[in-house]
């Protein structure tokens, strides 16, 4: 893969609320970042999907997929950028501090001709990011984010 210079990008926040889409019934959750963050980002990350490492109030780190955009399916008018951790946890973590690495593109965000379509995609974004993550450049993000998060 060519080298992008975008990664790793680093943020953190405060979880709030989103929109409420029913994500959590899909199955997949997602953590949604305040607008401060959001407007933080530099234009190369204007929209897409991608993959990297979150940490919630400085413990374990999980690997994770990000969406960032208007969620064209949704057309949403607010760019949005949302955390799904690929781990169960019991309970919401609302006002928890998320911190993320965001390490890797997976692809653009894009509209679906039907919610099931998309639900499928992003199942397939979790395949791509649980192998990806795996790899010996992903781990040295992994700690170089550990590093950041401890600082
Ligand atoms: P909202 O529209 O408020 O973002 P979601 O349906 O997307 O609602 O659910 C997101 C919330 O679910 C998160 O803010 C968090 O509190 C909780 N949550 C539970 N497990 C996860 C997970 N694995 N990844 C992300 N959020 C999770
Ligand atoms: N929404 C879209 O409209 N288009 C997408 O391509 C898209 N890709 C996503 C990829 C991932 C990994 C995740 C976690 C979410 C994605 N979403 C996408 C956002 C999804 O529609 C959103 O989480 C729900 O609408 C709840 O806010
Ligand atoms: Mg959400």
């Amino acid at each position: 893969m060519e080298v992008d210079g975008r990664f790793p990008y680093y943020a953190q926040g405060s979880v709030v609320k989103g929109f409420g889409r029913g994500s959590k019934d899909m199955g997949i959750p997602t953590a949604n970042f305040p607008d401060e963050v959001v407007d933080q980002l530099p234009a190369a990350f204007d929209q897409g999907v991608y993959y990297g490492w979150a940490s919630l109030d400085g413990g374990p780190i999980y690997k994770m997929v990000m969406s960032v955009g208007t969620n064209p399916f949704w057309n949403n008018e607010r760019k949005t950028m949302e955390t799904h951790i690929l781990q169960k946890f019991d309970s919401d973590f609302y006002g928890k501090s998320l911190a993320v690495c965001v390490s890797g593109f997976i692809r653009d965000n894009v509209s679906f001709e039907s919610l099931d379509q998309l639900v499928k995609t992003i199942h397939t974004d979790i395949a791509t990011a649980t192998v990806v993550l795996d790899s010996e450049k992903q781990k040295t993000f992994h700690d170089s984010f550990r590093k950041w998060i401890d600082q």
